[in-house]
């Protein structure tokens, strides 16, 4: 199967502790991951949903992703996640049927995975994160 799992649904934030604070207030949840990812200029936390996870983002600066939509949308879902059993496959297929990627390669991912951004306006206005967990 090519999708696996709804891995995580990205939520953008102006500050993670509050976002976190809020979680725990309003749902009694906590995250189990949090991690800075230099590359994506964001720091994220994970909160356990089920199989999947909430995926919250603050951006590490303006100019970043997160940070210029944070600017041009404010807060609120950012993109969702799939896992699939092999980025690198997953990719091929995308490109054979001239789907528009933002990564042409996989690049590292929180927790050591391996993911790959697809393009919001290939589909639906939603931008589609790949993971391939280790
Ligand atoms: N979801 C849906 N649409 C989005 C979007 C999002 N998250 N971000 C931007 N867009 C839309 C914009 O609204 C705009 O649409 P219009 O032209 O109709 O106005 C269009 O895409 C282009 O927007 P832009 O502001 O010119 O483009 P950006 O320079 O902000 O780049 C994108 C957009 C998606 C290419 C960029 O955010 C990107 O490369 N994302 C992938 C990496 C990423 O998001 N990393 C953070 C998460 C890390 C993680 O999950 O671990
Ligand atoms: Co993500």
């Amino acid at each position: 199967m090519f999708l696996i799992n709804l891995d995580h649904v990205g939520i953008a934030v102006h500050d993670l502790d509050a976002a976190l604070d809020e979680y725990r207030r309003q749902y009694r949840v906590e995250p189990t991951h949090r991690e800075v990812v230099e590359s994506q200029g964001v720091e994220e936390a994970m909160i356990a949903v089920g199989g999947s996870y909430i995926q919250l983002l603050a951006p590490l600066r303006e100019d970043s992703p997160v940070g210029k939509f944070l600017a041009r949308r404010g807060e609120g879902m950012h993109h969702v996640a799939y896992a699939v059993v092999d980025i690198d496959a997953a990719l091929e297929h995308l490109r054979a049927e001239g789907v528009r990627l933002i990564d042409e390669e996989p690049r590292r991912g929180g927790g050591d995975t391996r993911i790959a951004f697809v393009h919001p306006k290939s589909l639906a206005g939603t931008l589609i994160e790949l993971v391939e967990s280790p």
